[in-house]
């Protein structure tokens, strides 16, 4: 039995969240109605968070993988002080407010990440820990600088979701003993009862991780104590643990575990037999008793101390270790080193695929950018992304900064946003370029949080041969090129590799690298204003036309400019590594490349057409693939699809004719 004090401090979130989605005419008050005991008993009791410095490096992550149920966190960020104020709470899913209907991590303060698309939160909440596993053996010594635990509240539809089983599995696997995730089983979600979906015994699968499992029922998992006991044994024991909270989806509401109570306001009837229920004064709304209150926001106050404690050892350790404090500090204001020791390519290199030139520059510069770590989902030997020399991220080996992410692109994804939303960490992402569509979700959360996180993806086209199309990238870039805040680069060579790496360390947001399987030559030493998204490579300072192309087709535009020049058509060629950078050059620039008043424009691109249009114009042609590749080798690809000199020589020559 929870006492009168605790009643009234869980139903101060509970009343609060169905006020807020009542007066916003939207949202979802069945999960804080149901919630609401185990994140007052989390935050109160073992949260440890400076409510006075939200940003404080060595707080208690705390993730709700279920994003629509946004009022739970936002009441408690309320409560605690953290950093809401009531009116915030009154403006609920409107325009420009910080609590929109999903938790957004840089529209809120004291979100830690952005949840809402279910299952995310859950991978981001194993990315946090990865990185406070990893930072903790950087940088400890006798203090300890980073040593926080990750919390997590996840629902049903969070473990339904394909990619908290993969980040699971993975933490199991990784032994991440400071993550603790709540799952709220209310055994009801958006459309119906779980009996009909989700019947697999959740404790028994989250054990077969690896994973320490409770379970927790007394009262429908309203008791604070049981919780209290449950979080205290998670802690203690070594393994991710997992809680199996038995709740009553919309508790005490006249819709209690109904599908209705989920995601649709109560109605002023039920808000008002809710508040009855719960002892809780009718008017006015968003009302908390000024003792309630008071006692939250102590209870947000301990924290000071702690920081200041922490403080004291940080001290101590900076004293000690000047040279890893620097580092650190460093780290956690996202600066880059002053120096950078890039490598340098030249003719003597010859052909080289930029998967392997891409490797070389990030190894070149591993030792002295220790922040950068991360990984491939089991592709390294041909992403050629492994950092040599510094060590896998085992079980007890959390200082390696080479994550095995296995065969599980989703959660490799939303691991890489955790692992940025720590702080102290640049994360890198690699896999065939193709499967970015087994880790889009994750990819386009990286964009709207604009979140530093560098994706690599290699194996970018048809030229990847014989493994034929399941395995040969389309309509990628496409969609890439399409999703605001993100930067999509694919250099034409080594030169263009190493710029475009730059670019990534320096851009404060999301940056895809596509890198080819095959050898491309090398175009020239020079400086690649990779920045600048298109320059021009070669050719006639007053073209009749312009060749635009990526990537590996960069070098077979060239080779086709010889043939039109022979020809008298004054032909230029520009390399567009990223069209998201062009476009955002000014006008005068862009004309300088790409001239309005040319005569004609061809891009050529091993992919969708989907885009080109904007560049090659109404009187262009956009040479393409608007269709599946095949599986044969890549020269006979090359042939069979019109990527020779000879060809794209042939189309633009006509296009010439014709315009
Ligand atoms: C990837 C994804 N698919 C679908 C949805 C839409 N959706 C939101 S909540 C939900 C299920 C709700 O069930 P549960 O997770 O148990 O939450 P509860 O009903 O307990 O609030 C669904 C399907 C979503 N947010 N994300």
């Amino acid at each position: 039995m929870n006492s009168p004090e605790d009643e009234k401090r869980i139903n101060a979130i509970r009343m609060l969240s169905i006020d807020a989605v009542q007066k916003a005419n939207s949202g979802h008050p069945g999960l804080p109605l149901g919630a609401a005991a185990m994140g007052y008993t989390l935050w109160t009791r073992h949260l440890r968070f400076n409510a006075a410095d939200p940003r404080w490096v060595n707080r208690d992550r705390f993730v709700l993988s279920a994003g629509h149920g946004s009022m739970l966190l936002y009441s408690l960020i309320y409560l605690t002080g953290l950093g809401l104020t009531l009116d915030d709470l009154k403006n609920f899913r409107q325009l420009g407010s910080k609590t929109p209907g999903h938790s957004e991590a840089h529209v809120t303060p004291g979100v830690e990440v952005t949840t809402g698309p279910l299952g995310q939160g859950f991978a981001n909440a194993v990315g946090l820990a990865i990185a406070e596993a990893h930072l903790g053996a950087t940088y400890n010594r006798a203090q300890k600088i980073v040593d926080h635990y990750t919390y997590c509240i996840a629902s049903d539809g969070d473990l339904m979701e394909g990619v908290a089983s993969e980040a699971a599995s993975l933490a199991g696997h990784l032994k991440l003993g400071k993550l603790v995730v709540l799952y709220d089983d209310n055994q009801v979600s958006l459309a119906a009862s779980t009996d009909v979906t989700f019947t697999e015994d959740r404790v028994g699968r989250f054990a077969a991780y690896g994973w320490h499992t409770q379970t927790v029922d007394r009262d429908n998992g309203n008791d604070v104590m049981e919780i209290d006991a449950a979080l205290a044994a998670a802690k203690a024991d070594p393994r991710p643990s997992f809680i199996a909270v038995r709740t009553t989806l919309g508790y005490g509401s006249p819709r209690a575990n109904t599908f209705a109570a989920h995601g649709e306001p109560l109605g002023p009837d039920n808000v008002k037999k809710t508040k009855e229920f719960f002892g809780w004064p009718l008017e006015p709304d968003f009302y908390v008793p000024d003792d309630v209150l008071a006692w939250w926001r102590d209870a947000g106050r301990p924290g000071a101390a702690l920081e200041d404690a922490w403080k004291k050892d940080y001290t101590e350790w900076k004293t000690a270790e000047p040279q890893l404090a620097a580092q650190f500090e460093r780290t956690q204001a996202a600066a880059l080193p002053l120096k950078l020791s890039w490598p340098s390519f030249n003719k003597d290199n010859g052909a080289v695929a930029t998967r392997d030139s891409a490797g070389t520059a990030m190894n070149a510069i591993a030792a002295e950018l220790p922040e950068l770590i991360g990984g491939s989902a089991d592709l390294d030997p041909s992403t050629k992304t492994y950092l040599k020399g510094f060590g896998d991220f085992q079980p007890g080996e959390y200082a390696g900064r080479n994550i095995h992410f296995g065969v599980r692109e989703h959660a490799m994804g939303g691991i890489a946003n955790g692992l940025t939303a720590h702080g102290g960490i640049m994360p890198f992402t690699a896999t065939f370029f193709n499967f970015l569509d087994y880790m889009k979700p994750s990819v386009r959360l990286a964009a709207l949080n604009k979140s530093k996180v560098i994706f690599v993806f290699t194996h970018d086209s048809v030229f990847l041969g014989e493994d034929g199309p399941t395995h040969q990238p389309i309509e990628q870039l496409a969609t890439l090129r399409a999703t605001p805040y993100m930067t999509t680069i694919r250099p034409a060579d080594a030169v263009e590799v190493v710029a475009a790496w730059k670019f990534a360390l320096e851009h404060g947001g999301p940056v895809a690298l596509v890198l080819t399987r095959q050898k491309v030559p090398f175009l020239g030493e020079r400086e690649a204003p990779v920045a600048r998204g298109a320059y021009v490579l070669s050719g006639d300072a007053e073209p009749d036309l312009i060749l635009i192309a990526t990537g590996s087709e960069v070098s077979l535009a060239l080779d086709a400019s010889i043939i039109l020049q022979a020809q008298a058509i004054k032909t230029r060629v520009v390399s567009m590594p990223s069209m998201e950078c062009f476009a955002a050059q000014d006008e005068a620039y862009r004309d300088s490349v790409l001239p309005p008043a040319v005569r004609a424009r061809v891009s050529i691109e091993a992919a969708s057409t989907f885009g080109w249009q904007r560049w090659v114009g109404d009187r262009g042609i956009s040479i393409g693939l608007d269709r599946f590749g095949a599986s044969a080798p890549a020269a006979a690809i090359a042939k069979a699809f019109g990527f020779t000199a000879q060809d794209v020589a042939a189309t633009a020559s006509r296009l010439f004719a014709s315009v």
